[in-house]
């Protein structure tokens, strides 16, 4: 008996949602590649120039915000299912979230893709952070919009199954993975308010024609409100693996189940009050919010450490459960030969890499350095694009057959997928950071090389590109052994048993403060944070009109 025994009806949907996950996963991922060869100039026989901004559109929608959506809500419902064990409570209703997400999906891909289509009369190329004063098709907005309320009807789904839940078991502790799904949600719910209110209150009205003028700061505002967080949004389901499931692909137990209650909690406070960060360069924001913004950001450095600490301690524990000894030795006892074990410590090892970009990012006067530059995709392809998508590709591996009850096939070419990954983004990433340190842009398919002379700090210009290309074909690569391993999986595999237990933690929940299930409480708090970093700001763009442009700075 595995999952798609007990659960059918929630089985059917995760593998619905993870369809859509990895078809955005392939044409995104392929995206990449063009984006890759183009820019460096190494061929430049697939799109032109000005189509680059459609394909760097279709790329960042279609990896930042498709593929990591449909595949969160399909793992959290697999979460949700086994450790309520329940199905959902009604598939009418399911099924209603997941195509107001795929609805919404379609028709924001149409509008891209249509960029590329000479004579469609669309286009969308406004890049995955879609602020004017860019403007695309109303069908980009209007699919944006419910891809985001499906997302809202998704959590509503679960948080009624944890009522049920709840009221059968009125005194336990809330199950930890799905402690872990609500908390993300309870983020999600705070922070994709800002984004909705910008796309139906300002965007869809300007695309449609009903107004003619739009203040550039405050949609940006509101889009930075969501988009740091959203971030964390990536991130928590990549933690909630790492949490609930790496220990035990280890060979051991989670090390604290309180440490790991206390880390959501800390996103669920901080995520949020922070997206300032995105707008340092900004004007029209006083320099005490962006300072605000540097300290909390500092902060939430704290969590993501905690997590380093009881994740690592979890592998150490599972380690000498198979044998290893000594200070550092014990790491050569860990499962390397298995796939989703060595993609997700593949992803954490270049997450704290990410991590250590990000901390100059954060750094206001640092980052003037490096904004708007190669440096930040080379950052955020550590984060999401690895820490996120590696592990999400590398659980797959586990979770995939307890949806088919078949075993995986081409085990070696799983395998090799992590490996090649981590090889082709370690290319990418460094030679895209260091780019970003001699000055080079992002999002532009001519960077100039030739008329304008970049003085790197170390290397050349030429080793970069050639690096930045050759990174960028290895992990196509990955990502096409990736989906022939979840192709032929899917229907091919043997039946055969199928591995899907958790052990609990090594610290329990019997050692969790109750404090930490209060909801209510958190929300609260929360709440609270956002209004203190937002209000002002937000009431003084909004004061001189909705859509007049040129909000005066807040004094601080
Ligand atoms: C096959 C693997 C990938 C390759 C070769 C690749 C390549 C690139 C390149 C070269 C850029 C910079 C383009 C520019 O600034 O002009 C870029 C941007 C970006 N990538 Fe990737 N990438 C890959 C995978 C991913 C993944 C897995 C994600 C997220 C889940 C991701 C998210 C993004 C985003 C959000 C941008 C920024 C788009 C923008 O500036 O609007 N990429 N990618
Ligand atoms: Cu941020």
């Amino acid at each position: 008996m595995t999952f798609v025994d007990r659960y059918p009806d929630a089985t059917r949907i995760v593998k619905a949602s993870f369809i859509v996950a990895f078809t955005a996963l392939g044409i995104g991922g392929f995206f990449g590649l063009v984006q890759a060869l183009h820019r460096t100039g190494t061929f430049r026989g697939i799109v032109s120039s000005v189509q680059y901004y459609d394909v760097l559109t279709g790329h960042g929608v279609l990896l930042a915000l498709v593929f990591t959506t449909f595949f969160i809500v399909g793992l959290y419902q697999w979460g949700i299912s086994r450790s309520l064990e329940r199905e959902p409570e009604n598939m009418t209703f399911t099924w209603t979230w997941f195509w107001v997400m795929t609805v919404g999906t379609v028709l924001t891909a149409t509008a891209i893709l249509g960029g590329l289509v000479p004579g469609s009369g669309m286009s969308a190329a406004v890049l995955y952070t879609f602020y004017p004063p860019l403007q695309a098709h109303p069908l980009f907005y209007i699919g944006a919009a419910l891809l985001v309320v499906g997302s809202w009807l998704t959590g509503v789904d679960w948080f009624i199954s944890f009522r049920r839940w709840r009221e059968e078991h009125p005194d336990d502790s809330i199950p930890l993975q799905t402690y872990m799904v609500l908390f993300t949600w309870l983020m999600w719910y705070i922070c994709s308010i800002g984004v909705a209110l910008e796309v139906v209150v300002l965007l869809i009205p300007w695309s449609l024609g009903f107004v003619t003028n739009i203040d550039p700061l405050l949609p940006r505002t509101l889009f930075w409100y969501f988009g740091h967080a959203v971030v964390y949004f990536w991130l928590l389901p990549a933690y909630f693996v790492w949490y609930s499931i790496l220990p035990k692909l280890s060979g051991g137990r989670l090390f604290s189940d309180s440490l790991t209650r206390i880390v959501f909690v800390f996103f669920l406070l901080l995520s949020t009050p922070i997206g300032f960060h995105h707008q340092y360069a900004d004007p029209g924001i006083s320099l005490g919010y962006k300072m605000w913004a540097v300290i909390s950001t500092l902060l939430i450095l704290l969590p993501s450490l905690m997590t380093a600490f009881t994740v690592i301690s979890s592998m150490e524990h599972g380690a000498r459960q198979r044998g290893g000894s000594g200070y550092f030795a014990w790491m050569g006892a860990l499962p390397w030969n298995r796939p989703a074990f060595a993609g997700c410590a593949l992803a954490g090892i270049m997450f704290a890499a990410g991590g250590f970009s990000g901390m100059i990012n954060a750094s206001l006067n640092i980052d003037m350095l490096v904004h708007n530059t190669a440096w930040i995709p080379g950052h955020f392809h550590l984060t999401v694009g690895t820490a996120s998508a590696l592990t999400f590709m590398a659980i797959t591996y586990w979770i995939l057959p307890q949806l088919t009850g078949r075993t995986l096939k081409f085990k070696k070419l799983a395998l090799a997928q992590p490996y090649t990954w981590f090889v082709g983004m370690t290319l990418m990433s460094n030679a895209l950071h260091r780019a970003g340190l001699a000055g080079i842009p992002r999002r532009t398919a001519e960077p100039e090389y030739r008329s304008v002379t970049y003085d790197p700090p170390f290397g050349t210009v030429s080793e970069m590109q050639w690096q930045t290309a050759l990174g960028g074909t290895i992990l196509f690569i990955s990502l096409v052994f990736f989906l022939v391993v979840v192709i032929a999986s899917w229907r091919g595999g043997q039946e055969g048993p199928i591995d899907d237990t958790i052990p609990e933690p090594l610290s329990g929940a019997e050692h969790t403060p109750k404090i930490l299930d209060n909801m209510k409480l958190w929300i609260a708090i929360a709440i609270v944070l956002v209004l203190l970093a937002y209000s002002l700001p937000l009431a003084d763009m909004v004061m001189d009109g909705l859509f007049s442009p040129g909000a005066p700075p807040t004094p601080v």
